[in-house]
């Protein structure tokens, strides 16, 4: 596959920080490269010690590759080399050593539910894209607080959560804004939004993120589903508001051309595929 390419964006998110500059025929470790000298950083936020990240390596030394307590250190792409007790990107440099914004060394498992309908006329009939003549899906996008580029709703899988639980409790938390909402409403949207995720959904991609936040070691993994609301009378009768790390939420259509957050726009490419869409 591709060389990452926002793992190596220049300025590391939320910060001054430039990353040492990685051409792409440097980026596997298996490039001998001596004159590689990548910038230490991690963010004051993660060093502060919050419940979701690790400690600094040396004071603690967490069981890489295995499930540790509650926390999968798995990775999907099979097993990650180490280097000085520190694990190694399985895509490769970044230009940026330590963990940067991320929580975990090694993975840092997320979920991204892609909720999709099809985008009708006035009457309830399939809008043709004029140029692919194929029909035009729509997908609940939000605009993330830190960077304002659009995104899937995901998040971070809590320690010992199911997959299905983070798919449900992030879209419910960033497009539905459950934290928030009164409990008298609550029930009626929780039974709707139940219904949908209670269906195994397509799982479209599980692997890998080339997430800005990535560095040398410590990366972002997914598992991104999509769940479709093929009659557009379930979840698309639902009132979005944006909510947590989410500015803004709204149905956008599924197009190549639509700029989205690190590996988003391959996710949604493969969904488009799969249901015979317009990409
Ligand atoms: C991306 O970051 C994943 O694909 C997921 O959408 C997201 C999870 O991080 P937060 O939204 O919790 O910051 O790599
Ligand atoms: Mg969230
Ligand atoms: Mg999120």
């Amino acid at each position: 596959s591709a060389p990452h390419v926002k793992s190596r964006c220049p300025q590391y998110p939320g910060s001054k920080i430039n990353r040492f500059l990685v051409p792409d025929d440097k980026v596997g470790w298996s490039q001998n490269w001596p004159q590689y000298k990548p910038v230490s950083y991690t963010d004051p936020l993660v060093a502060k010690k919050p419940v979701w990240a690790d400690p600094e390596i040396g004071s603690f030394s967490p069981k890489f590759n295995t499930v540790d307590g509650g926390v999968d250190r798995t990775s999907f792409g099979g097993g990650y080399k180490m280097e000085k007790e520190k694990p190694l990107n399985p895509s490769g440099r970044t230009g940026v050593t330590g963990r940067g914004l991320l929580g975990r060394w090694g993975p840092n498992h997320a979920a991204d539910p892609i909720v999709t309908r099809w985008k009708v006329d006035a009457k309830g009939s399939k809008i043709l894209h004029s140029v692919s003549k194929r029909p035009v899906l729509q997908f609940v996008a939000i605009k993330r607080k830190d960077c304002g580029e659009w995104a899937i709703p995901g998040g971070m899988v809590d320690p010992g959560e199911q997959v299905s639980l983070t798919l449900q409790r992030e879209f419910s938390e960033e497009a539905l804004n459950s934290l928030e909402i009164l409990p008298s409403e609550k029930a009626k949207i929780t039974e709707r939004i139940t219904k949908l995720f209670k269906s195994p959904g397509f799982q479209v991609y599980k692997g890998y993120v080339d997430d800005p936040r990535n560095t040398d070691n410590a990366w972002m993994e997914t598992v991104a589903v999509n769940f479709h609301d093929d009659s557009g009378n379930s979840v698309s009768e639902l009132p979005l508001q944006a909510g947590d790390d989410a500015g803004q939420v709204q149905w956008v259509d599924v197009d190549s051309s639509f700029p989205l957050y690190a590996s988003h726009s391959h996710f949604l490419e493969l969904v488009a595929k799969e249901r015979k869409a317009h990409w």
